[in-house]
């Protein structure tokens, strides 16, 4: 029960909890993500990872898809740029605290084998192209000039759950479209649907509705002091608006998840200092009595406490 409270704390949704209660009843179950190899880990990525370290303390064996090949199929390289990229990851993901025996997969060292490649065509001809394009609404890259990739990418991450053998699949709210499309297709398919996990999306620090690191709008995991700093300090952080506040979302995700209490530091002709739980932070910044300053000086200080292990560790 306390490991069920602990898994969904913080999630949007799991799908469902009666299918992971079973599971957690499993001797070894397992539980996976997929990344494509990103030149920079933020901290949207680490939110997904703070989870799977979760579901490593409730029992799961986690396995970590490098999904290359997804990656390029989304346009993001060549698969030898990409491939650099991937180790890069790999090294990030055990610095935000993974265990060591995390298992770390290549995507391209299974995607091209025939059964793969024949379960891919079978689950083509029994998806439609609205629901293959649908599912990669928040996830294609190139939303201008829609290229085949699209489609086929959704089939392989659907079949990625069987080749991988998974119990349950984590990802961010953007996935939620291609894992409902595997829970639907796998059965017919004569396979069990794994459970669905997903957490919410860290808004961009301009505002916009994902960190991403192809925006510009991100807070890498290795970003030194001084980056994370000017980052904050630039960031959308509107008074009085606690919806959609990256700032806010950070401390929520980062900091709370450590702390009980967040130090604010100001002059005191500004109100002098406070020690303040995430539910005052939402009250007062709410009415009005926090400054965006104050919020983001005290964010800054404590995230890079925070991360300093992980800048230590890729070093
Ligand atoms: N679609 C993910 C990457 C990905 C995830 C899984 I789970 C896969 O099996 C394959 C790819 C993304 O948007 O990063």
């Amino acid at each position: 029960d306390s490991k069920m409270e602990n898994i969904k704390n913080g999630t949007l949704e799991v799908v469902t909890e009666e299918e992971l209660k079973e599971k957690l009843n499993k001797d070894r179950p397992v539980a996976y993500i997929g990344y494509e190899p990103s030149g920079n880990v933020h901290l949207g990525h680490a939110i997904t990872v703070k989870k799977m370290i979760d579901l490593q303390n409730a029992g799961f064996k986690v396995k970590i898809l490098l999904a290359d090949l997804h990656a390029y199929l989304n346009g993001k390289g060549s698969l030898e740029e990409i491939e650099e990229i991937s180790k890069y990851n790999m090294k990030c993901f055990r610095a935000l605290g993974l265990s060591e025996d995390t298992e770390f997969i290549f995507g391209s060292s299974y995607q091209t084998k025939e059964d793969y490649t024949y379960k891919v065509y079978e689950l083509a001809l029994s998806t439609t192209l609205t629901r293959a394009k649908r599912s990669m609404a928040q996830i294609t890259r190139d939303s201008k000039d829609h290229k085949v990739a699209e489609v086929i990418y959704p089939l392989m991450q659907v079949l990625d759950m069987i080749f991988l053998e998974v119990d349950l699949a984590l990802g961010g709210m953007e996935q939620r479209k291609i894992h409902m499309l595997a829970r639907e297709s796998l059965p017919r398919m004569g396979y069990e649907a794994p459970v669905c996990i997903h957490t919410p999306l860290l808004h961009g620090t301009d505002g916009s509705d994902k960190m991403s690191s192809s925006k510009e709008n991100y807070i890498a995991i290795d970003d030194k002091p001084d980056v994370i700093k000017m980052k904050l300090q630039k960031s959308y952080c509107p008074l009085g608006i606690v919806e959609g506040n990256p700032v806010i979302e950070i401390a929520d995700h980062f900091i709370f998840s450590e702390d009980k209490t967040l130090l604010i530091e100001r002059p005191d002709k500004f109100g002098g200092n406070l020690e303040i739980s995430y539910n005052e932070l939402l009250d007062m910044y709410s009415k009005e009595e926090l400054h965006p300053l104050d919020l983001k000086n005290s964010v800054s200080k404590r995230l890079i406490e925070i991360l300093e292990p992980v800048r230590e560790y890729l070093k």
